[in-house]
């Protein structure tokens, strides 16, 4: 029997991601193994209020220094394959309930480049690392097809994202292929209806058009219907409104600026239904404000058999979160984002909580994203539904390509669908 590998270095540095924003990169040597992790990071104004701040008070440079300083002579001699006593020992070092100290992107970098080392260091893949599933999954990719909010500039939509869910892949490669085809014909179509649209795009690289909400919808849902009669995918639309972003606490209002309206809570209720209605959606997130519990649960109870009603920023990966949303009723399915609870234990136990209580789970990228893919092997071995990774760009394709190498090497079957999606009751 050899002994399990140590960790022998616990190192970080300043790196941009891809809008350009300075975030950390913590790499992890153990046993001849070298991993890196680079933590992405959410858009100012999309980021939610509950998740883990990114660097706490202490900045990028400042959080570069706690690894040196707090996080490397602990980590350091440690069991690498031990991901459990590596997390709690995150945890205990940060000292706070939900890493406001050393911040969610710091302690998400470090836990996530020490899977990476302990997957190198014995030569296995990092899904048989994060999870204990004998064969993985490949959750179904969200495409991001029309940007807005928070992610864009200029007269875009209000909503943050308007997505494509591709239900019938047999696989994970025509997955792709599929969300791409309906990107591509997306961009041809505002090309056709709009002399000025120039083909610019949001953080995501979903198209920054001049559009209200509706519109963008039923540019997609044409774009969608060609694609499908040319290659015979399915979709169902979806939304991640981000409703956060366009909550006026102050005077109550959802405020539609380029849509021109002002909705109360019990009509942004009325005016999501109606969508889910008209464009048969299968997928919306955040359709209200992130304390609004009560309006989840009511656009459940209307269309939750037949859509998936998501919680992100309202539960922000968060198991005490999760559980006020599952006791109230509000989602039957949720976002899981490593940054946001800060470490690989707490997004595998968040995960599997939600599932255990039958919410289907979307692993999902951030508007800034890195290269590394670490989320497509999380994705695979949490059995999650979905994964939201964008459709097109190199940082996206980093984590929708890893999936097509785990279906290869693992023979991966598709996760099962969720019931308000056609799948299985
Ligand atoms: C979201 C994410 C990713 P951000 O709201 O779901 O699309 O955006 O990373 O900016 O919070
Ligand atoms: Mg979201």
């Amino acid at each position: 029997m050899t002994s399990s590998p140590r960790i022998e270095s616990v190192t970080s540095r300043e790196v941009f991601d891809s809008r350009g924003v300075a975030t950390i990169e913590v790499e992890v040597c153990a046993r001849g193994a070298r991993a890196v992790s680079a933590a992405p990071f959410g858009a100012p104004g999309s980021r939610g209020e509950f998740e883990a701040s990114a660097y706490g008070a202490l900045g990028v440079s400042g959080a570069v220094r706690a690894v040196g300083d707090d996080i490397a002579p602990q980590l350091v001699g440690l069991d690498v394959t031990d991901q459990a006593a590596c997390d709690a020992l995150l945890a205990e070092i940060d000292g706070t309930p939900n890493f406001d100290r050393l911040g969610g992107n710091t302690a998400s970098a470090v836990s996530t480049a020490v899977a990476l080392a302990a997957a190198q260091a014995q030569s296995v893949p990092l899904w048989s690392i994060v999870g204990s599933a004998a064969t993985p999954t490949l959750p179904r990719p969200l495409g991001n097809i029309i940007g807005g909010g928070a992610h864009a500039m200029g007269p875009t939509p209000d909503m943050q994202e308007h997505l494509v869910l591709p239900v019938n892949p047999s696989s994970f490669r025509d997955a792709i292929a599929w969300n791409i085809a309906v990107h591509e014909e997306t961009g041809r179509l505002l090309a056709a209806r709009d002399a000025a649209f120039t083909g610019g795009t949001d953080d995501e690289r979903a198209w920054a058009a001049d559009l209200d909400d509706t519109a963008a919808l039923e540019v997609i849902a044409q774009a969608a219907e060609a694609v499908s009669i040319r290659t015979g995918a399915l979709f169902r639309l979806g939304l991640d409104v981000a409703a956060d972003r366009f909550w006026d606490a102050e005077s109550g209002f959802y405020r539609y600026e380029r849509a021109g309206m002002n909705l109360l809570p019990y009509e942004q209720v009325d005016f999501i239904e109606s969508l889910v209605r008209r464009f048969h959606l299968g997928y919306v997130e955040d359709a209200f404000e992130s304390t609004d519990y009560e309006s989840f649960a009511e656009l459940r109870r209307r269309v939750g058999e037949d859509c998936l009603v998501c919680g992100d920023d309202l539960l922000a990966t968060n198991t005490a979160r999760t559980a006020a949303g599952i006791d109230a009723g509000s989602v039957n399915a949720m976002i899981i984002k490593v940054n946001q609870v800060g470490t690989v234990t707490g997004a595998r136990e968040t995960s599997a909580f939600a599932q255990k209580n039958g919410i289907a789970t979307a692993i999902s990228h951030r508007s800034g994203e890195t290269a590394c893919s670490g989320i497509a092997h999380m994705g695979a071995a949490w059995g999650c539904s979905m994964i939201k990774a964008g459709v097109t760009g190199g940082e996206r394709l980093a984590k929708l390509n890893e999936l097509i190498r785990i279906e290869e090497a693992a023979a991966a079957p598709f996760a099962e669908l969720p019931a308000a999606l056609g799948g299985r009751r």
